[in-house]
């Protein structure tokens, strides 16, 4: 296996592996140290079918079942996004994968299998990176607060809750997920670096701070994550595969591809409780 770095900051292209063969534990530690090295992985021309997919992701962890986006009907693990007019793409803005739970997950494994002709590009930033770009007068600012994640904020009723099922469901997954606080500065469990853990789609506030200093506080850290120096950009093609250390990165899924439709799957990894 060879990884290419795409970009100082974040980014690793990997060839010389074929991930629709079971993995040995030395290729699994492969990934994963390279993984916390460059914080999202691609691979190209993996045409897996849910299940590989699945058991894929199943070496690296237990696999959450998202509340509320639709799965693959007899693979639950395997989320399905399906953007078109009838569902529009709501993934452009930067956010981290279910932080509104205790252990947010470790990665998500995407695969690219419907594409439009052209656009619906991915970016991953490395919060990493944009904690170290941060002053040190700043960084003692927030070392020691704590945010809250909200469930509500990033699947509203006007876009998840249009028919009376899709309410009781998004009422269901409310109640098993009350807000969750977490660090807004964790320390990834495997590097030991320090990272910004808060996004512009569930973080609702910071518990420390008044509502005015907290909406400051949120709005710089959520846009500062988004500079350009601690970003890549992917261009898909059908059967790609990324693989997001989902701890202190975040994405930001372009939409700019209607009227065309665009179909990924995504596994998710459960991973551990967040420190300082
Ligand atoms: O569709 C994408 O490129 C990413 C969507 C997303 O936010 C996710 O899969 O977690
Ligand atoms: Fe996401």
């Amino acid at each position: 296996m060879q990884v290419e770095r795409l970009t100082p900051a974040i980014g690793g292209l990997v060839s010389g592996i074929d991930l629709c063969e079971p993995l040995t534990p030395l290729q699994c530690k492969e990934i994963i140290s390279a993984l916390v090295d460059h914080h999202v992985l691609f691979f190209k021309d993996q045409p897996l079918t849910p299940r590989q997919h699945r058991d894929l992701a199943a070496n690296f962890g237990a696999l959450h079942v998202h509340p509320i986006y639709p799965h693959i009907s007899d693979v639950e693990e395997i989320i399905i996004l399906d953007t078109n007019v009838d569902n529009p793409p709501d993934n452009d803005s930067w956010h981290t994968d279910v932080p509104f739970i205790e252990c947010p997950p470790m990665g998500c494994l995407l695969s690219a299998r419907e594409l439009p002709p052209s656009g619906g590009d991915t970016m991953w930033t490395s919060c990493i990176a944009a904690y170290d770009a941060l002053d040190d007068e700043y960084k003692l600012l927030i070392e020691n607060l704590t945010a809250e994640h909200d469930i509500a904020k990033a699947f509203p009723e006007s876009h998840y809750g249009k028919s009376s099922e899709a309410l009781e469901q998004l009422a269901v997954a409310r109640k098993k997920n009350p807000p969750m606080r977490h660090p807004v500065v964790r320390t990834h469990p495997v590097s030991g670096k320090r990272g910004i853990y808060v996004n512009a789609n569930f973080t609702t506030r910071i518990i420390e701070l008044a509502p005015d200093k907290s909406d400051e506080v949120l709005n710089f850290l959520t846009s500062f994550v988004a500079r350009p120096e601690f970003v890549v950009r992917w261009k898909w093609k059908q059967y790609d595969l990324a693989f997001w250390d989902n701890r202190l990165t975040q994405h930001f899924a372009n939409a700019d591809y209607l009227p065309h439709r665009r179909v990924m799957h995504r596994a998710t990894i459960l991973g551990d409780k967040p420190f300082r």
